[in-house]
């Protein structure tokens, strides 16, 4: 375990300049910002999809850009996405938590995002060519639900939706279906939160989109520990198959990243990491994993795919050992 625990130090660098965002950059007064969605733009941009959270408590997404996707930033003046209550009611006290994607097949980014309504949490989709103007196809999963991604192709003719709905004391990561984007179903549940005092027992939910490598979707998911003092978010990572993302290749046993410094620690939510995007390097290998700390400010971490795959390899021989001898899963 000493081994893994300096191995875990190896697989996310913190940015020397961390947080790189926080609610003193923007142009108007904001509470916060943290978990902001990911992309790079054609040209090469890094565009971040932030969460700012007002002074009601109501948050709106705000974009930006910087060409280093380190420092620079250039933030919109004003929010980019905004609750749109007239039309949208499910978004009435306010949007949360893009995952954007992009879509090849449409020349287009799909954001994924929580719409907080009346009823609770939900899933809802815009799609966008520039980050100035949403089409808006209102909620594709009803509350409660969010932590949900779209794949980037569809798979045997279908739109593919990771999601996590929750049900009762306990959340799940599910797969929908879709033909047009807008009519989802085909659900199932394809990745079990542990029980008992694991790191993921209970809740976990998938951070940011799946990356897709030549061995599969790569996973990050948080896992939500109970602790009597508060909850820990931590990220630890699975492998899907690449033509049916249901199968779980394999599944790592330890976390790989979780809260270690003063602004991770403490915050409007302490102990917080909180992934809701990536980019990946010219080299196709480096990620920029941008999240939230704290639900207080943006952090930036850099990794590798392919450090992730092989630590993953060796982190998940003991979880087929102890699912062979006695699946807590099933004795849970
Ligand atoms: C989760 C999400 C995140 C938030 C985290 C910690 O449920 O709502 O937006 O960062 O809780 O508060």
């Amino acid at each position: 375990m000493i081994a893994r625990n300096k191995h875990h130090a190896k697989l996310f660098q913190r940015d020397e300049n961390n947080p790189i965002l926080t609610a003193n950059d923007w142009h108007y007064p904001v509470n916060t910002v943290f978990n902001p969605g990911a992309t790079l733009l054609k040209d090469g941009t890094t565009l971040l999809l932030c969460r700012a959270e007002d002074f009601r408590g109501h948050s709106h997404l705000t974009a930006a850009r910087s060409l280093n996707g380190i420092d620079n930033w250039e933030i919109d003046p004003e929010p980019t996405l905004f609750a749109d209550i007239e039309n949208h009611p499910e978004e009435t006290w306010g949007v949360e938590d893009p995952r954007i994607t992009y879509v090849p097949e449409m020349d287009q980014y799909a954001v994924v995002y929580t719409s907080y309504s009346r009823g609770g949490p939900g899933v809802s989709l815009a799609m966008t060519k520039d980050f100035h103007r949403f089409e808006r196809y209102g909620v594709i999963m009803s509350p409660e639900d969010k932590d949900a991604a779209l794949l980037p192709r569809r798979i045997n003719g279908r739109w593919v939706l990771i999601h996590r709905p929750v049900s009762g004391n306990v959340a799940n990561i599910w797969i929908s279906y879709s033909n047009d984007l807008r009519y989802w179903g085909d659900q199932k549940m394809i990745l079990e939160a542990r029980r008992g005092p694991w790191w993921d027992a209970n809740k976990i939910g998938l951070s940011p989109p799946p990356i897709e490598t030549a061995e599969g979707w790569l996973f990050m998911y948080h896992g939500v520990r109970q602790t009597p003092s508060g909850c820990i978010y931590r990220l630890g990572l699975a492998l899907m198959e690449l033509e049916n993302p249901e199968v779980c290749i394999r599944r790592g046993n330890t976390w790989i990243f979780g809260p270690e410094t003063s602004y991770e620690h403490n915050g409007d939510v302490n102990n917080v990491v909180f992934p809701c995007g990536y980019t990946i390097g010219a080299d196709g290998d480096k990620l920029n994993i941008y999240y939230g700390a704290a639900d207080n400010s943006i952090a930036l971490a850099t990794s590798s795919t392919r450090m992730l795959l092989d630590w993953l390899r060796e982190d998940s021989v003991e979880s087929d050992y102890i699912y062979s001898k006695a699946s807590d899963t099933v004795l849970g």
